[in-house]
């Protein structure tokens, strides 16, 4: 693709007006009238350093209003933006693909309030996750979402790609669990629909639009959400499989034995688990190997109650061969440890050079079958081995079993076009095929855009669309089809 020569490039004149507006010198990074390329790169590369763009400019500001005025700015004048939160988008959303100027709300990053008998909380968007966790854990509350990313990415940032993460099976998705959002429209308008109430039938709910567009139609400046209150007994399990039909008996019974208790239910195949112990080196949590493990995790009332459950769970699931092998945490250090075999996967697979990464739903009783015909198609086509001659390292199959969404990776020790070639739009089809979803919770970003119709007609397309011209009106014609959701 290439840059629509219709939007203005950056002058000094600008960067004038930015830096006049804004004022301190955190508030406005620029490569243009100094020489600050070094701090303005951080934010033109992604976390998976797959994609890379060339602001020259990062604009931080610290209010909802002085949003509202770099947006009516840009607006008029031309400038073409991107919203950035953490930058630990997976899918190059989150950096320019050009010249965009990077806008983001780190700064704004207060907690507005919190009311300990509902567990609405309401907080800048510019708040980091795990800082907001530790916050409502204070108060005996949790927020409704937990990410391996969690000590970088942006709450507003989460809302914005509508994340999933970990615990979706118990706390539901952020469509249910976001009571208000606080936003801007590019052209400066406020969207003032911070509610904190949880029923609120007076017209359209228009704050669910906000909440998985990823910044093509406002940035999020504040959200209100409702928390549940942080459970008082967690236990984790780690369990060795023999086969995927298992970890689907294991994960019925789970259903069953666990129900309102069962918080989390990961699936981990061979491959992943053998690269996360190659990069970390640390002790497995069970003897030998098994093609497949997962990790259970409860979160109840009452321990007592929790561990009697767990312990008739465990019985059934040994006695009934479901599962070969499983060790359940005795304590906080090793509920971490057992965690990190699940929530290391995606910064280990990094280790060897580039990873291709697809975030799929998939019908459950297939969601297996996706790594194993992409790893005979890397054999075939002769592009997997163990040594450098090989851009493939590793299939990896791991994910959100609770939730249906897998995450296949392939793991290279570069990004090589061969590979990719070989990848899509094999995956897409192959999802196609079965009604699943090409993104189940990263969202399009960059990397997917292109691929949305593997997973949406041309009438839901055809609808965004209008929403999209809607909010962000372009005033000249779009240069073609595609250009009109950037
Ligand atoms: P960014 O990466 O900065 O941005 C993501 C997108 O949102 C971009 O399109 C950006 O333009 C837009 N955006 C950011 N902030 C705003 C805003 N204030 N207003 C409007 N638009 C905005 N995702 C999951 O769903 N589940 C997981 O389990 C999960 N685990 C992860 C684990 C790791 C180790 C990593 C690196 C990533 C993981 N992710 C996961 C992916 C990622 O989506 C989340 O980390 C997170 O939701 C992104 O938040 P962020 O603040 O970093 O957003
Ligand atoms: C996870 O569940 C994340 O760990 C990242 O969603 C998945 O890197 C990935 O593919
Ligand atoms: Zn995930």
């Amino acid at each position: 693709i290439q840059r629509d020569s219709r939007f203005a490039k950056l002058t000094e004149k600008h960067v004038k007006f930015f830096r006049e507006l804004l004022g301190t010198e955190s508030a406005v990074i620029d490569g243009v009238t100094k020489d600050a390329t070094d701090d303005v790169e951080a934010f033109n590369s992604d976390w998976m350093r797959k994609y890379r763009g060339h602001t020259k400019l990062v604009l931080k500001p610290g209010s909802t209003e002085e949003v509202s005025k770099v947006l009516k700015y840009c607006n008029d004048n031309m400038l073409a933006v991107v919203p950035q939160g953490g930058n630990t988008g997976l899918v190059g959303g989150s950096v320019p693909v050009f010249d965009e100027i990077v806008i983001n709300v780190s700064r704004m990053n207060q907690i507005r309030s919190f009311d300990e008998v509902s567990g609405s909380l309401v907080a800048d968007a510019g708040c980091i996750l795990e800082v907001v966790d530790n916050y409502l854990a204070e108060q005996g509350y949790i927020f409704p979402l937990d990410l391996g990313a969690k000590g970088s990415c942006h709450i507003g940032g989460n809302v914005a790609t509508n994340a999933g993460g970990l615990r979706l099976l118990r706390y539901g998705s952020l469509h249910g669990n976001v009571l208000g959002i606080e936003a801007v429209l590019p052209d400066g308008t406020i969207v003032d629909d911070l509610s904190k109430l949880r029923k609120n039938n007076t017209g359209y709910d228009l704050k669910q639009l906000f909440i998985g567009a990823e910044g093509t139609i406002g940035i999020i400046t504040g959200i209100s959400i409702l928390c549940p209150q942080r459970s008082k007994a967690t236990n984790v399990a780690f369990f060795g499989l023999e086969s995927y039909e298992k970890v689907q008996l294991a994960f019925r019974e789970a259903k069953g034995k666990l129900g309102e208790i069962l918080s989390a239910f990961e699936l981990m195949d061979a491959n992943s688990q053998d690269l996360v112990h190659k990069v970390t080196k640390n002790k497995r949590p069970l003897e030998g190997e098994h093609p497949f493990y997962c990790l259970i995790e409860t979160s109840g009332s009452n321990a007592e109650h929790d561990s009697e459950k767990l312990e008739k769970f465990l019985e059934d699931v040994m006695e009934n061969e479901i599962v070969s092998d499983g060790v359940v945490a005795q304590d906080q250090t090793q509920i971490k440890a057992l965690w990190g075999w699940r929530e290391g996967i995606p910064e280990c697979l990094g280790h060897w050079g580039g990873v291709y990464k697809y975030d799929v739903s998939i019908p459950i009783q297939e969601l297996y079958d996706l790594v194993d015909d992409t790893r005979e198609k890397m054999d075939k086509a002769g592009l997997i081995g163990d040594t450098d001659e090989y851009p493939v390292v590793k299939v990896v199959g791991y994910g959100h079993m609770g939730d249906s969404n897998l995450h296949l990776n392939v793991a290279t020790r570069r990004f090589d076009k061969k590979v990719e070639k070989e990848l899509e739009p094999f995956v897409y089809e192959w999802i196609a095929k079965r009604n699943g979803s090409i993104s189940a919770e990263h969202g399009l970003g960059i990397a997917k855009k292109n691929f949305i119709g593997y997973s949406r007609s041309d009438t839901m397309i055809a609808l965004m669309k209008q929403i999209k011209n809607l909010y962000d009106p372009v005033s000249f014609p779009p240069l073609d089809d595609q250009s009109a959701l950037d």
